[in-house]
C-alpha cells in the first residue's frame, strides 16, 4: 500500500488534529519521542508486553494510558519498546499515526519532518487457524493481510499490483456478498516475513473486524453469511493460501507501508477453526512465539 500524497513539511498542524498532553506526549500513547525505540513489538494484550519486556537487557520507561500499556529499553545494543496495542483495527489506527507522530513530526513546531525514520514494527498475536494443516501452537507469519476492516478506505493510499492481484482473485473466489463492506489488502515487509517465517507457516492473514459474526462464529445470533471461512479455507492464488484470523494485520501493514515503516505480524495459533480445537496451554506456546522472534532478530536490527 503506497501514500498517494503525505502533509507538507511546512505546515503547522492544529492542536485538534496532532493532540498532545500536557507534558508533551501524544494523546493516547502517553509517550515522548525518547519513550519510544527503533524496534516496536507490539501485541494486543497488555498482559503479553512484560512477558516481551522481560527479555531486554534494561527497561527504562514503563507507560500506561488507558489499554496502551508501553515498556521501552534496551535489548543488544538497540533501543526496543513493547507496547500493547489492544483489540482491533481502530486501535492500530491511533498506534500506528501516534508512533509515526513521535518519529516523524517536530512535536514542538507540530510540522512534519523533512527527513523522515523508518521504524521495525513486529507484531506478537494471536490467532485462528483456517486451514487443517495448521495445528494450534504452530506460529503463522503473515505475507499479506486481507482488510475486512475499513481503515485504509480511508486514506489517500493506493495499492500495490501484488495487493491488487490477490483482492481481485479474493473477491471472485468468495463471490464477495453485496452486504459486506469491501476488503482492501496490504503486504507486510518482506525482509521481515523471509526473516521470521523461516521454518514456520508464512501466508495471507485475514483480519476480521469482531472476533464472534465478523469470525463467522454462531453464539446465539449467527452471522449473515454461514459460509465464508470454508471459501477462505480453499482460496489459492499463484503461492499464496489463506492460513489465519486475527484483528489488526491489514491497517498495521497499509498504515506502516504508507507511512515507511515496516512491519511485520507474528501469530501463535490458539484455535484451529475447522478442526474445532483449542490450545490446552497457550501461554506455553506464546512464550515460545517471543523467544523465536526475539532469538531470529538478534544482530538483525
Ligand atoms: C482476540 O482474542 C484478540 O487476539 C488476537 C486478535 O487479533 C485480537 O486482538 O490478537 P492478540 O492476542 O494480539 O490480542
Ligand atoms: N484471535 C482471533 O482474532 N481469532 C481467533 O480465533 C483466535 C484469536
Amino acid at each position: 500500500m503506497h501514500a498517494i500524497t503525505h502533509t507538507p513539511t511546512d505546515s503547522p498542524l492544529a492542536e485538534s488534529e496532532l493532540v498532545l498532553n500536557p507534558d508533551g506526549s501524544v494523546y493516547h500513547l502517553a509517550l515522548r519521542p525518547e519513550q519510544l525505540g527503533d524496534v516496536v513489538l507490539v501485541c494486543g494484550d497488555p498482559g503479553r508486553v512484560p512477558l516481551i519486556s522481560r527479555h531486554f537487557d534494561r527497561v527504562d520507561h514503563r507507560v500506561t494510558n488507558r489499554e496502551f500499556v508501553t515498556h521501552t529499553g534496551e535489548l543488544h545494543g538497540t533501543r526496543i519498546t513493547a507496547l500493547a496495542t489492544g483489540i482491533g483495527t481502530d486501535n492500530i489506527d491511533i498506534v500506528v499515526n501516534e508512533v509515526d507522530a513521535l518519529v516523524n513530526i517536530d512535536l514542538a513546531s507540530r510540522t512534519p519532518l523533512a527527513r523522515t525514520r523508518s521504524l521495525r514494527i513486529i507484531r506478537l498475536g494471536t490467532c485462528g487457524a483456517l486451514r487443517e494443516e495448521v495445528p494450534v501452537d504452530a506460529l503463522v507469519v503473515s505475507s499479506f493481510g486481507i482488510g475486512l476492516d475499513n481503515v485504509m478506505h480511508y486514506y489517500a493510499c493506493e495499492p500495490a499490483d501484488a495487493e491488487l492481484r490477490i483482492l481481485n482473485a479474493f473477491l471472485a473466489h468468495t463471490e464477495w456478498p453485496d452486504n459486506l463492506p469491501l476488503p482492501y489488502v496490504a503486504q507486510g515487509d518482506q525482509g521481515l516475513v523471509e526473516m521470521l517465517g523461516r521454518d514456520h507457516h508464512v501466508g495471507l492473514t485475514v483480519t476480521a473486524g469482531g472476533f464472534y459474526g465478523p469470525q463467522g462464529r454462531a453464539l446465539r445470533l449467527p452471522p449473515s453469511v454461514d459460509s465464508l471461512n470454508e471459501a477462505f479455507g480453499t482460496f489459492a492464488h499463484e503461492e499464496h493460501r489463506i492460513l489465519n484470523y486475527e484483528m489488526e494485520t491489514s491497517a498495521l501493514y497499509g498504515l506502516a507501508g504508507a507511512l515507511g515503516h515496516r512491519a511485520c505480524t507474528v501469530c501463535t495459533v490458539v484455535a484451529n477453526r475447522l478442526r474445532k480445537e483449542y490450545s490446552r496451554d497457550h501461554h506455553t506456546a506464546i512464550e515460545r512465539m517471543i523467544a523465536h522472534v526475539l532469538e531470529r532478530s538478534t544482530g538483525a536490527w
